[in-house]
């Protein structure tokens, strides 16, 4: 864990522990990390999903911030919608404008809360489509760092307390073969002992990937995450702390031989941690 990311860390940490508590009681967070015990009654999602290009989306015509949109989303298997090309932002935008003016504030979910300036999605998929309004991102208030979609159907970087509306998109993760696996741990010497230990098996030339974030499914439910790879001759060949969403780990690397790949689930220091690694293996 580094020093620029501690600010991310104590904000996500104390976020998402009232995230959590608040989804597991279904009672939805009226807004930022602000507890409400009571179930949003004006949170209205607009029809039912509707797919486009395999994923399914859903438009939700109730203001939220975009720390609330995004745990809204996550609640019910969803993230916040990721842009990928000029296609889906087209056939987001005659969505939009008929549920919504034209010009109505829709939270996306582009941010750049773990570095500022680097732009990414919530569901991990490369950052390459952007369509800013002409002068965004401009950081005007310094703490600019979530998208919305709303200017003359372009882009604008915007405080995340503020209030829109919001898209949620689901992967289709079966066609993705992502699987994944959670793990508890502890006093683990930054993963070199007393960690948990799960089998990915490989081809030579495949690509596999595995994250407590940075890919669809990854999460951590607390503390400060570290993971390592060990080749099938048990030789490590990967090791990340902290890629993305401040302490959490993402791993990718290219099987040089047909085996098993043991992933390492460990933690920062010897502290105790808790992630959910979601892992793809390519072609
Ligand atoms: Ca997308
Ligand atoms: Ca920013
Ligand atoms: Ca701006
Ligand atoms: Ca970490």
């Amino acid at each position: 864990m580094s020093n620029e990311s501690a600010i991310w860390s104590f904000r996500s940490r104390a976020c998402r522990a009232l995230m959590v508590m608040a989804v597991a009681a279904w009672a939805l967070p009226s807004g930022g990390c602000d507890m409400d015990p009571e179930p949003d009654p004006t949170l209205s999602v607009h029809s039912s999903a509707i797919s486009y290009n395999g994923h399914d989306y859903l438009f939700v015509t109730s203001p939220k911030d975009w720390y609330s949109a995004s745990y809204y989303c996550e609640s019910i298997g969803y993230e916040l919608v990721s842009v990928n090309d000029s296609y889906e932002e087209s056939w987001l935008h005659q969505e939009q404008i008929a549920k919504a003016p034209y010009d109505t504030k829709w939270w996306i979910g582009g941010n750049d809360i773990p570095y500022e300036g680097t732009w990414a999605w919530n569901d991990g998929s490369p950052f390459t489509f952007v369509n800013w309004w002409p002068g965004q991102p401009d950081a005007k208030y310094s703490n600019e760092d979530c998208i919305v979609d709303g200017w003359g159907q372009q882009w604008n970087d915007w405080a995340c307390g503020n209030q829109a509306y919001f898209i949620c998109e689901q992967p289709n993760v079966s066609s993705r073969n992502l699987n994944s696996f959670t793990y508890e741990t502890g006093a683990t010497s930054n993963a070199t002992t007393n960690t948990y230990q799960y089998s990915i098996y490989a081809s030579a030339g495949q690509v596999v990937t595995a994250g407590t974030c940075g890919i669809f499914g990854g999460s951590v439910v607390y503390g400060d995450t570290w993971l390592r790879v060990k080749n099938p001759t048990g030789g490590e060949i990967a090791s990340n702390d902290d890629s993305c969403h401040g302490t959490a780990s993402n791993i990718s690397f290219v099987a040089a031989a047909t085996g098993n790949y043991t992933i390492h689930g460990g933690c920062y220091s010897n502290n105790s941690c808790k992630g959910t690694v979601a892992f793809i293996v390519g072609p």
